[in-house]
């Protein structure tokens, strides 16, 4: 029987799933009792180091599992479960860790690369383990790229954990330890169970010889410590040839339709609904213009009044369907589009719930379901965005923000997105001279889950002006100009791209209630703001740009991408494959994120990575 391990927190459903997937059954460890009777565990730990330790501690679990490990029983660690063998961490420097590996695991460097590390990376054998070892491993092709997703790494230089190097991967300019093996330990940085069709097979391989260990009595996984060491300029260079991937990501817009069913959907400028018939719900689109000055105009929304809180599913804010004018647009089934594109290559699949700024997500059970059904069979990284928040159900139990992101990852979320609540954390923080509360929902989820598992969603519209010194401070600062070369490298040229009277500047203002309301903050400001209270990537939007197909916004991107030191999705506006090799290109950003041409098969994924390749872009070959 292979027993898991879960210490209460982090996403441990994906790799339930996986293992189910791979035809085997399992049980959770509940006691200490159990791990002192279990013949193999498998820790798939997700989280902060000081959390796992904290929660192994509370249940009694460090001495039954240390004793486990010295019996020579299997165990195999995932990401934290890896971490946990080493004698610390400087993550939480008081928590002492399992002290199983005689090394300690460090932070990533920032100066020359985004962290958290978030994407797809190679691995790279350190010692010959030739074509038995990496089948034995299932590493079968040694072109396989896996799911990277962490602050803190083990320096591979250490001299303690030199005999326990399988692997190791090169992330910038660091070169760490991304497996280790030693006789009936064995652990992956990456998280196999969301690697795709390659992680399956890296814990197929390790279920397969643990159990025919059990019954034969053979040795299981062939012990890498007793192999030659390779060259190591020939591990350099390969190291550098497989090398971190940019990332293609899918995402799903999701609401419920008129009907009262949960659709995949997808706006024009944040507008989901038909375009054919003339009148539109108001709370179904962003309202038009505010007032315009002949100097400084803008395409941003007016505030609208607050919506009655409502389950997403019924949609009681809304007319009846008998009086609406225009019908949601209907792309799709969640569960069955998320299958498509993890078949297609996508390295990421992101849902959004983009009505629940107006619901309480907990009791919006089909968005669970959602979730549950897509990591039964997607096994690439999932994001859950909308409604996460502090909320109060129907019948007056408030829910934390906490509470609502925790069951998202009991459910199989990787990620969660936070949109609007990440609007007012900045303005809150601002008001508070820049301190933080600790209390809002980037702070509380980063903490318990890490911030890694905390992106946050933004909503800019642009608000253009003729001229510079019409833009007001702040916002001044970090206006762009639209004729002009990227901010941050201004020998990178680009296609015009002035506003609808010929305003050659703008600056992006933060929207609310997915684009309905418009804040007194700009980008920046909420870039800025949002990575000090722990978010650990930003999934850019543009309103402005949503749906357009006329590429993605390029200055906006490589403004905050180059204001912050956290990872940056670059997402709307995508309408040919070339426009994915020009936002990568031109700002370096780390993922780009599409909808409506991939839902409408205009483009599919394989496509934009085969031109991702011709160009010589680094991706995931699926
Ligand atoms: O505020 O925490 O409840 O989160 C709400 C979430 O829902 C936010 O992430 C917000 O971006 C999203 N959202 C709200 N309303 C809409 C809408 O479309 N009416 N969707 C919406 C955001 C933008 C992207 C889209 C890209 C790429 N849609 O999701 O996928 O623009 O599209 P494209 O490739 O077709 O151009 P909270």
């Amino acid at each position: 029987m292979l027993w898991l391990l879960d210490y209460g927190a982090g996403n441990v459903a994906s790799l339930a799933n996986s293992v189910r997937s791979l035809g085997y059954e399992f049980k959770w460890i509940q006691t200490a009792e159990d791990i002192k009777n279990a013949d193999r565990i498998l820790f798939p730990g997700v989280g902060a180091f000081g959390s796992a330790m904290a929660g192994l501690q509370k249940r009694g679990f460090v001495e039954p599992l240390k004793e486990y490990i010295a019996s020579g029983r299997p165990y195999m660690g995932i990401c934290i479960g890896m971490q946990a063998l080493f004698e610390s961490s400087v993550e939480s420097p008081d928590q002492p860790g399992l002290g199983v590996i005689p090394a300690s695991v460090g932070r990533f460097t920032a100066d020359d690369k985004k962290v958290p590390c978030i994407g797809w990376n190679g691995v790279t054998e350190r010692r010959d383990i030739g074509e038995e070892g990496r089948k034995a491993y299932g590493l079968a092709d040694g072109e396989d790229s896996y799911y990277f997703v962490h602050s803190f790494r083990a320096d591979a230089t250490q001299p303690g954990i030199q005999d326990w190097i399988l692997t190791m991967t090169q992330y910038g300019d660091e070169k760490y330890v991304s497996s280790v093996q030693k006789g009936n330990v064995f652990g992956t940085q990456f998280h196999p169970e969301k690697s795709g069709r390659a992680g399956l097979a890296l814990i197929k391989a390790w279920l397969d010889s643990t159990d025919s260990a059990a019954k034969d009595g053979s040795k299981g996984l062939l012990d890498v410590s007793t192999k030659p060491l390779r060259e190591q300029a020939d591990v350099d260079a390969d190291l550098v040839r497989k090398g971190f991937t940019k990332r293609i990501v899918a995402c799903l817009d999701v609401r419920a339709n008129d009907q009262g069913d949960l659709v995949v959907t997808k706006g024009d400028q944040y507008d989901v609904r038909e375009a054919e018939e003339s009148e539109t719900t108001a709370d179904d689109r962003p309202s038009g213009a505010p007032e315009e000055s002949s100097e400084t105009s803008s395409s941003a929304p007016v505030a609208e009044p607050t919506l009655p809180t409502s389950t997403v599913s019924a949609d009681p804010s809304e007319p009846p369907p008998a009086k609406r004018q225009r019908q949601v647009r209907n792309l799709g089934k969640p569960v069955d589009l998320a299958r498509r594109y993890y078949d297609e290559g996508a390295d990421e699949v992101a849902f959004l719930n983009i009505t629940a700024f107006r619901s309480t997500p907990l009791h919006d059970q089909p968005m669970l379901d959602v979730l549950r059904g897509a990591s039964e069979t997607v096994f690439v990284p999932l994001t859950i965005g909308g409604g996460i928040r502090d909320s109060v159900d129907p019948d007056g139990t408030k829910r934390s923000a906490l509470e609502v992101a925790g069951t998202y990852f009991r459910c199989g979320a990787d990620k969660v997105s936070i949109g609007s609540d990440a609007v007012f954390a900045v303005e809150e923080l601002l008001a508070a001279d820049g301190k933080p509360s600790g209390k809002t929902s980037i702070e509380t989820i980063s903490y318990a889950y890490g911030a890694q598992a905390v992106v946050v969603s933004f909503d800019p519209k642009r608000v253009y002006s003729k001229s510079l010194e019409d833009i007001a401070e702040p916002h001044r600062s970090s206006a762009v100009d639209l004729a002009g070369p990227l901010r941050s490298a201004p020998d990178t040229k680009l296609r015009d791209d002035l506003g609808p009277n010929g305003e050659r500047y703008c600056w992006y203002q933060c929207t609310v209630s997915g684009g309905r309301e418009v804040r007194d903050l700009d980008v920046v400001q909420l870039a800025q703001g949002v990575e000090k209270l722990g978010a650990g990537e930003i999934l850019l939007n543009s309103v402005d740009k949503d749906g357009s197909k006329s590429g993605f916004d390029c200055r906006l991107v490589d403004l905050v991408r180059s204001s912050v030191s956290i990872p940056v999705v670059a997402s709307s506006g995508a309408g040919k494959v070339e426009d994915f090799t020009e936002v990568f290109k031109t700002t370096g950003v780390e993922a780009a994120l599409a909808a409506g041409i991939f839902h409408r098969k205009e483009v599919p994924i394989e496509d934009v990575k085969k031109h991702l390749v011709d160009e010589a872009v680094k991706i995931r070959k699926v």
